[in-house]
């Protein structure tokens, strides 16, 4: 059982009031809020330890290391990777798919290949792969979503051709809050001989990532979805892949030697990181990671499942209001349009209101064109989130569809 109240009180900001209401934050898909303890421990880092990593004898360094090597092991404890090397520490889910599109298309992309990615991605999963297909000749294949927005697994199966070299999909949509099958989606790919990219950015927040047991071979996801800090993300790939490919970017740290005529590389994982990496926001990410292990990842999926059910109850109540995404397996980020209300206004009186939501296309422009329509008003929900608050985000809605 989640003790919701002694969690509100571990996040400052939900006790502060907007346009003098009690703020109501049901933006976590966008970002979550941060707990106290990673605040804290990005202050007592800089005050106390600050030393750049990997290159001094001296004590500071030295312990600035162990601190940043120690939340390499809590992020492959958090997602049961086998292995350190195969945690890549990157800006964040859109850095970490740059990544591997560059680094997979320098090795293995030739003209005429083909890569796989769905209709509900986010553009974070789409652009890197033109980008490539422009730089390489390669062609992008669309997997087709049903109205409920559900991949369509037959129509999935006919697009492997024995060009097909990457499958690259969403865990869990941004915009539709569906759960993809990912299992089923991997056994597929494998059966073909194709690795498969997670864009796992909506789903590390909210459901247990096991990527040895998915059998995945690549993972990625940003730490400022899960209560850490922005500027953190991470590629998790399979060492055997991992080895095979390139580097990424060069400069200091993804080196072994230098001279003006070779360059050898370092090991990994260190081999996809040049430059001094943001430390003390790794330290901060291990201790949201912490934070959520010590809830129960479980505990937390079970309750904002109820959460949800209860959001889409109460929301179905209101006259006119249109739900964007009904798939079977569904996580917390709820898309919705009431009547002919443009969702900017909806979502800019709603704001009045103390409630943050988010509008717009939600970086999901293709998705949109699906759906035919411009963008929807999306709640998403948090551990922290509660019924009273989705009770008050209903009331408000009736209230401005009341005044159109
Ligand atoms: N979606 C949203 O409001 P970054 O910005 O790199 O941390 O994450 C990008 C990203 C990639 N994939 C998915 C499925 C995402 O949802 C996001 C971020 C936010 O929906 C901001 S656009």
């Amino acid at each position: 059982m989640i003790d919701i109240q002694k969690i509100r009180e571990d996040f400052p900001i939900l006790q502060r009031k907007v346009y003098g209401k009690p703020l109501v934050y049901l933006d976590n898909a966008a970002t979550t809020q941060k707990p106290r303890v990673v605040v804290d421990s990005i202050t007592e880092e800089y005050y106390s330890v600050n030393a750049n990593v990997h290159r001094g004898v001296h004590f500071l360094s030295q312990q600035a290391t162990e601190l940043h090597e120690g939340s390499r092991k809590t992020v492959r404890d958090f997602i049961n990777a086998q292995s350190t090397n195969e945690i890549i520490f990157t800006r964040g889910t859109t850095e970490s798919i740059n990544l591997l599109a560059f680094s997979f298309g320098e090795e293995f992309i030739k003209p005429g290949d083909e890569i796989m990615i769905s209709a509900m991605e986010h553009h974070s999963n789409i652009v890197p792969w033109q980008l490539l297909s422009s730089r390489k000749g390669a062609v992008l294949k669309i997997i087709p979503i049903s109205d409920q927005g559900e991949i369509l697994m037959d129509e999935y199966q006919k697009l492997f051709t024995d060009r097909t070299k990457l499958v690259s999909i969403t865990h869990v949509s941004n915009v539709l809050g569906t759960i993809n099958p990912v299992r089923e989606i991997i056994n597929i790919a494998h059966q073909h001989d194709v690795p498969v990219l997670l864009d796992g950015a909506q789903a590390i927040p909210h459901i247990k990532v096991d990527v040895q047991e998915l059998d995945v071979d690549f993972y990625a996801f940003s730490s400022h979805k899960v209560y850490g800090p922005t500027g953190i993300g991470v590629l998790y790939g399979k060492e055997k892949w991992l080895e095979k490919l390139p580097p990424y970017q060069g400069g200091g740290e993804m080196i072994q030697s230098v001279t003006f005529e070779k360059t050898t590389f370092n090991e990994l994982p260190f081999k996809f990181e040049a430059g001094t990496p943001d430390y003390v926001g790794t330290t901060a990410f291990a201790k949201a990671l912490d934070y959520v292990s010590a809830i129960g990842i479980e505990a937390i999926a079970q309750y904002e499942h109820e959460l949800t059910q209860y959001a889409t109850r109460q929301l179905k109540q209101i006259e006119g209001l249109r739900i964007y995404g009904e798939a079977a397996d569904k996580g917390g980020a709820i898309s919705f349009l009431v009547g002919d209300i443009h969702h900017f206004d909806l979502g800019t009186l709603l704001d009045r209101l103390g409630i943050a939501v988010r509008t717009g296309h939600h970086c999901a422009q293709p998705l949109m064109q699906r759906l035919g329509i411009t963008g929807t008003v999306r709640a998403s929900l948090g551990l922290y989130n509660t019924k009273e608050e989705i009770d008050i985000l209903v009331a408000g809605i009736q209230r401005i569809t009341n005044m159109f």
